[in-house]
């Protein structure tokens, strides 16, 4: 059904891999190199890691004669974002186990560690298996890890629209056993029946995404996911999801037939059954028609715009059978965090911890592993992430809180959370340099130092107290959401960025290229100067990314 071109070579490596086997375990056993084959660094992706090497060591290991300082990432799936404190104890051993250390939050809710040598990732997976997580379908042309709207506190029916990202998970989870067989050793499981009706052997023509949005906080971006769902709550009870799809926020420097784009609405579907048909049948919509022999134009949203979003949709409602009624009316008016601490419907407590960047460390800003750690200890909570790389200490009861405060003022996070600026606190760095193979430019490395330089320029222009949101990347893939962002930084080459205008605050509207190739004084220059006249001309309460767009600076 999709087009009759010649298959991307990692369709063949798909098909042929005896359910995403491949060479894995030969791979593993070569001690000659750090690295594993180029078809099993494909295939790795769909056990939740990534080969990566040091990039800030390549030319010394170049000069030496050595290979490249192999390492590998792993990520965890946490539909929703959602970690046990007991997990948060096995997660934080393994990283200072096998990896760097560093725990980092990412984008889509859960945590990676770097750093981890080849005869490491069994360990490691084990590790996380005897803790009950794993790595299953974080990486590669499948469903990956499911983001919702994390904070209970923003509606009373929180935890029935939560439930769903664990049931979308299930949903839509790999048959293989080739998980449990090369990383626990589990050679009984490996005999169930691992046929497959939704990913066969060839699995998805790319990455799948699904984000689930709460109105009124769009703090998961929930329209730049291939499928986005959208909570419809009338009178304080959950009635059903408005459905979007084409969300993908990638596009090449240089190559025009890629783009960003924002999911469109198609419908509205009420009760468990027809909603999880739904998301099962557009699925296996962008499985049959998507894009297997160009590897750029392979996402959701390429397909839509290739047969139409009125096509695509035709095709879901065939396979599900029923239509998809008209869609319900529904307001973002906000994209953020609830920083501090927050107490839901049900009388829990949440503490939102502003973690820079996602990165969990202790550093001389502040000893944040140490103290989730201890908190964690305390087995008075459990934690969640924030598609804004946060974390959450949640589920914290009344009787608990004051022994979870104390440690947090031990800590002096209550005071690293307010004196952080709110640009700093909206803001978003992708992973970049040094282990992302893509990176052109430092993201999460070097906005913590351009931001130094930027708060002084609100402060100039009394804009301190602007909610203003500001992201950067270390290319155009879009890992930190730049181009959803009000003011967006992309990475072109060393030193320099592409600085991106004009997205709302509520991430309904993407934003548009302002100045190409961009270095630090120029970024300066440019915001203090844009930052003047937002200042001198903006209409009462409008955002700077509408003020963008009215005045057409983009
Ligand atoms: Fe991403 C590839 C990191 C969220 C779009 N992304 C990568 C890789 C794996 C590089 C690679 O292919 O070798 C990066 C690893 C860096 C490292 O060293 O850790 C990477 N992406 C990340 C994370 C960790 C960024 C972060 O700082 O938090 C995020 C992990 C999310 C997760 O837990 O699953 C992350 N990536 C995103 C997002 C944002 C989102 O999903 O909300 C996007 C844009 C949305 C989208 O998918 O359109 C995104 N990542 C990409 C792309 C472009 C895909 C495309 O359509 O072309 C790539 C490159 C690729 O797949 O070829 C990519
Ligand atoms: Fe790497 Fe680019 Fe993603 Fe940043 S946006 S993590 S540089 S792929």
């Amino acid at each position: 059904m999709s087009e009759k071109k010649q298959l991307s070579a990692v369709e063949k490596t798909k098909t042929s891999s005896n359910g995403l086997r491949g060479t894995i375990k030969e791979s593993l056993a070569d001690n000659i190199t750090g690295a594993v084959s180029e078809d099993d660094q494909n295939l790795i992706k769909f056990h939740g890691m990534y080969q990566q090497d040091d990039r800030d060591r390549r030319e010394e290991r170049a000069e030496k004669k050595l290979e490249r300082l192999y390492s590998f990432m792993i990520r965890l799936r946490l539909p929703g974002g959602a970690i046990s404190a007991e997990q948060w104890i096995a997660a934080n051993e393994v990283a200072n186990d096998y990896s760097t250390g560093t725990i980092k939050i990412t984008t889509r809710q859960t945590i990676q560690l770097h750093g981890i040598l080849k005869s490491n990732i069994k360990p490691t997976i084990q590790s996380f298996n005897k803790a009950k997580l794993d790595s299953i379908a974080t990486c590669g042309d499948i469903n990956r890890n499911v983001t919702c709207a994390a904070h209970p506190v923003q509606s009373p029916v929180h935890a029935e629209v939560f439930g769903y990202a664990k049931k979308i998970s299930a949903l839509l989870f790999p048959k293989t056993q080739a998980y449990y067989e090369l990383w626990i050793d589990d050679e009984k499981i490996a005999e169930k029946d691992e046929t497959d009706p939704l990913y066969q052997d060839r699995y998805l023509p790319r990455k799948f995404k699904i984000g689930i949005g709460i109105p009124p906080n769009n703090e998961v971006d929930v329209l730049t996911n291939d499928l986005a769902l959208i909570a419809i709550i009338e009178n304080n009870e959950f009635k059903g999801f408005n459905v979007a799809i084409g969300g993908g926020l990638s596009a090449t420097h240089g190559n025009a037939d890629t783009y960003p784009r924002l999911a469109t609405v198609i419908g509205f579907v009420d009760t468990e059954e027809k909603i999880l048909k739904t998301i099962y049948e557009i699925v296996t919509v962008q499985r049959d028609f998507g894009n297997r022999s160009d590897r750029k134009l392979a996402r959701l949203k390429y397909t839509v715009d290739r047969i139409g979003i009125d096509s695509y949709k035709s095709e879901v409602e065939k396979r599900t059978g029923f239509a998809l009624e008209p869609a319900r009316p529904y307001t973002f008016t906000a994209r953020k965090d609830y920083y501090g601490w927050q107490q839901s419907a049900q009388g829990k407590w949440y503490f939102t911890l502003f973690v820079e960047n996602g990165r969990v460390l202790d550093d001389e800003q502040a000893a944040i592993k140490t103290a989730l750690l201890e908190i964690a200890k305390t087995g008075a909570c459990n934690f969640q992430f924030t598609a804004s790389q946060n974390i959450i200490i949640s589920n914290v009861e009344e009787k608990d809180k004051a022994a979870v405060h104390a440690l947090l003022e031990k800590f002096k996070l209550i005071e690293h959370n307010e004196k952080a600026s709110l640009i700093r606190k909206n803001a978003i760095a992708c992973v970049a340099l040094p282990t992302c193979p893509l990176a052109l430019a430092e993201a999460q490395r070097y906005l913590p130092s351009l931001l130094d330089k930027i708060e002084p320029l609100l402060t100039k222009h009394q804009l301190d107290e602007q909610d203003i949101i500001l992201r950067m990347t270390g290319c155009p893939n879009g890992c930190g959401r730049s181009t959803a962002a009000e003011i967006g930084f992309i990475g072109t080459a060393a030193g320099k960025y592409n600085l991106h205008l004009g997205g709302d605050n509520e991430g309904q509207r993407l934003n548009k290229l302002y100045k190409e190739n961009a270095d630090e004084p120029q970024i300066l220059h440019e915001l203090d100067q844009l930052f003047g006249l937002y200042q001198k001309s903006k209409q009462a309460s409008e955002s700077f990314g509408d003020f963008a767009i009215r005045t057409a600076l983009v």
